[in-house]
């Protein structure tokens, strides 16, 4: 902070002769309206909050760089990913998802994992977890599920009958709830988890060739977890303690870092493949599709101020640049339109113009006005397109998006494939060790020991026994319950 002396001013600038004393009338009397400096402070404060964010409300922010290690231009033309050796400036926020503001850190949740790029095309944002999966693949579902992990309209406490009415109803959040009760279900810091675009993208390149691809971000720091039980202890003690430990770090030079890598998929791959690439329920197992370097991303800067940086973050799905392109996946379709319209509301019309939303490369268009435009509004340039004006922003042809075929009826389509069993399966099997089995079990016990309307536990159990008799017996064992006998044919 500058040393220099400043003196204290009303919004509007003027001199503040007295910040300790309200101007009364005489020594005892009333507060007088004449006292507008008075006034403007209180009412500015009544006016510092804007909504939380409806989910992600609590989270952490970092400013970085990524930069280009291996060549994928074969594969996209964004000119952020050009070259090796290219660095982008980006800005980090990591989130949960179920808690307010001021809940903790180190609870049983998903971790948004929300990156801005700025690169010299525009924005580029990843607005990801780390999870590479999601509960549910139909953006009509959302604000139902997470009414469910949110709090209960009449206690106002969380509920543990909603969530498990909800997943037991809706056995395609299988892969997502064994992932999220697993180890990982509660990072050790926001330094030892990785990151996933989870949707699948498509990437197109200066010919106009495109493939599918899948976005991982693996932490260099190592994945650690937390036990329960510990997180619990940390959740009291130190709400804050995620939020803590990066600034810390960054604090003291100990500057976190991800490699990206990307699965990439030939676009006639989608029609053939033994999953659909566009459930955001499935993952593409590495077998199939290996894992290709693209960067690093390197986080060494905190912000400088909480709320400018870190709660007016605006991330969108839709902050695409040229050479990366929506996939049909039907959450992220909804996802293109949440997202921006969550900024309009909660943090008005002109959010993109924020220092931390605005782009570092130049912004030309025929928007104007609206709520606190503050950067000039366009001046005196023409507001209209098409126009007669040399020197006004036209269009870039070679941005189009690349053309793709669309065939079918309109209609409200279910997925192909209702087989949400094999990769839940392969996860608790083949990745899962017996003392990882055992802590998952333990995990969904616990969870599913707060329900009791009727009917939850068996109707979930049933779904578990298609992932895995094991699993199934396991948690019913710990919840002193019976597999329903119709299953143990
Ligand atoms: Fe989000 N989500 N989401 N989400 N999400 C929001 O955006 C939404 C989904 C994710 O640090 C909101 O600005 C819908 C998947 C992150 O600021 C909101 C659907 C994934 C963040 C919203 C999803 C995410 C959000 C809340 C189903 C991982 C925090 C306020 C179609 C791949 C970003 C806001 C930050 C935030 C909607 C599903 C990740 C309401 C409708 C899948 C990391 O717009």
């Amino acid at each position: 902070m500058s040393e220099e002396k400043k003196y204290l001013t009303t919004a509007s600038g003027a001199p503040v002769g007295d910040n300790q004393n309200s101007i009364t009338a005489g020594h005892r009397g009333p507060t007088l309206i004449q006292d507008v400096h008075l006034l403007e402070k209180l009412a500015h404060f009544n006016r510092e909050r804007v909504p939380e964010r409806v989910v992600h409300a609590k989270g952490a922010g970092a400013h970085g760089y990524f930069e280009v290690t291996n060549d994928v231009s074969k594969y996209t033309k964004a000119a952020f990913l050009s070259e090796i050796g290219k660095k982008t400036p980006m800005f980090i926020r990591f989130s949960t998802v179920a808690g307010e503001l001021g809940s903790a850190d180190t609870v049983r949740d998903p971790r948004g994992f929300a990156v801005k790029f700025y690169t010299e095309e525009g924005n580029y944002d990843l607005v990801g977890n780390n999870t590479p999966i999601f509960f549910i693949r139909d953006a009509i579902k959302f604000p139902d599920f997470i009414h469910t992990q949110k709090r209960n309209p009449q206690t106002n406490l969380k509920d543990p009958n909603a969530v498990w009415d909800f997943w037991s109803l809706s056995p395609e959040s299988l892969h997502q709830i064994t992932y999220l009760h697993s180890d990982r279900g509660i990072p050790a810091t926001l330094r030892h988890m990785n990151g996933y675009g989870s949707h699948t993208f498509k990437w197109v390149n200066n010919d106009g060739e495109a493939v599918w691809v899948k976005y991982h971000f693996i932490a260099d720091q190592g994945v650690k977890n937390l036990d329960p039980a510990t997180a619990t202890t940390i959740a009291g003690d130190n709400p804050d303690y995620h939020t803590q430990d990066l600034f810390n770090a960054i604090a003291e030079g100990d500057y976190p870092s991800w490699t990206l890598k990307v699965q990439i998929m030939p676009i006639e791959d989608a029609n053939t493949y033994r999953y659909d690439p566009f459930d955001v329920t499935k993952v593409w197992p590495h077998a199939d599709y290996p894992l290709i370097e693209v960067g690093r991303m390197v986080l060494d800067r905190n912000p400088e101020n909480y709320f400018a940086e870190v709660e007016q973050a605006a991330f969108s799905p839709g902050h695409f640049v040229p050479g990366i392109e929506a996939s049909p996946d039907k959450m992220l379709q909804g996802r293109l339109f949440a997202y921006s319209d969550a900024h309009r509301y909660r943090i008005g019309a002109n959010h993109e113009a924020l220092p931390i939303n605005r782009a570092k490369s130049p912004i030309n268009n025929y928007q104007r006005d609206g709520q606190m435009r503050f950067d000039g509004n366009g001046g005196s340039a023409p507001n209209y397109e098409p126009n007669s004006f040399s020197s006004t922003p036209k269009e870039t042809p070679e941005s189009k998006i690349s053309p793709f075929e669309v065939t079918g009826f309109a209609d409200s389509v279910a997925y192909d494939s209702d087989d949400h069993y094999s990769q839940p399966r392969a996860l608790f099997n083949d990745v899962m060790n017996d003392e990882e089995r055992e802590r998952l079990i333990q995990n969904f016990a616990e969870s599913m020991s707060g329900v009791t309307r009727e009917g939850i536990i068996e109707r979930q159990l049933e779904n578990f026994y298609k992932v895995d008799p094991a699993l199934a017996e396991g948690i019913a064992e710990k919840l002193q319950v019976e597999v329903p006998a119709h299953l143990k044919k």
